[in-house]
């Protein structure tokens, strides 16, 4: 099987997808592709299916029965990647925004240096021109805001667009991350730093999206500010607030 997987989250992607994947499989890497589709009502899945027998062996597709939120998507894909034996796992958006034109220097990183290393923003070389001021805001105070309360080291700690080594997967205890949606991330880069594992970034130039829409809402936001202050009691305190009035799993 592939070295690298690369995970792909849809909901309503099909202007996406039909040239996303190609691009993906033509880079010069030995890499396959998981799509995650919850069911889009625009046809994605059956679009995905397609691709998959297009290529055969390079990509494969998990159907869910609903919009079950992002991070329990990746979950799905980071279980079908292992399954399948990756050396290293990604993860990307549909949209273009994590452009391919990225990933090998991203892999090259993995393989040479970082157990994580994040398409990253907010370092030298990095940027995002073409947002709006009002996603800028938001974007860069999420940032701040989760670095500052979780001590996190990296610049860019929101993004989606990773390269995870296949141990750092193993390691993490995946099963009881407890966040679904957007703040998954947040979570997962808690979890790695808090490991020991080491973090590195690699520039990109985050382009907005041209095809479909954004899936983030308000409540994605609520939900993400939640998390961060969930994951900062429990760095205080040494566990979780949602395990006050009932005992933590072992
Ligand atoms: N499977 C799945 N994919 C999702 C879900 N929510 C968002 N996505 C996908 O995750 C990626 C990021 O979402 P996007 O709407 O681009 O968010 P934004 O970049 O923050 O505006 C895209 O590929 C979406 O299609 C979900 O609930 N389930
Ligand atoms: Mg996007």
């Amino acid at each position: 099987m592939a070295d690298t997987l690369v995970i792909v989250p849809t909901y309503n992607e099909r202007e996406n997808i039909p040239r996303l994947i190609p691009m993906l499989l033509e880079l010069p890497l030995d890499l396959g592709v998981i799509v995650v589709d919850d069911n889009s009502p625009d046809g994605t899945g059956e679009l995905a299916d397609a691709l998959a027998e297009e290529y055969p062996g390079r990509v494969s597709v998990v159907h869910r029965a609903g919009k079950l939120g992002l991070g329990t998507a990746y979950l799905a894909g980071f279980r079908l990647a292992l399954e399948q034996g990756a050396a290293r796992v990604m993860t990307m958006d549909a949209d273009f925004s994590h452009h391919p034109r990225y990933i090998p220097a991203m892999v090259r990183a993995s393989v040479e240096r970082y157990d994580l290393v994040i398409g990253s923003r907010y370092v030298p070389g990095g940027g995002t021109p073409d947002f709006p001021l009002r996603r800028r805001v938001l974007s860069r105070g999420a940032n701040t805001f989760a670095r500052f309360l979780l001590g996190l080291k990296a610049r860019d700690a929101t993004a989606g667009f990773r390269c995870y080594r296949r141990h750092v997967l193993e390691a993490l205890p995946l099963d009881s991350i407890f966040s679904s949606g957007y703040s998954f991330l947040i979570e997962m880069l808690f979890l790695v730093q808090q490991a020991g594992f080491s973090v590195g970034e690699v520039p990109i130039v985050f382009e907005d999206r041209k095809r479909g829409r954004s899936k983030i809402s308000q409540q994605e936001i609520t939900k993400a500010l939640y998390t961060v202050f969930r994951l900062s009691w429990r760095r205080m305190f040494g566990r979780d607030p949602r395990f006050l009035t009932k005992k933590a799993p072992t």
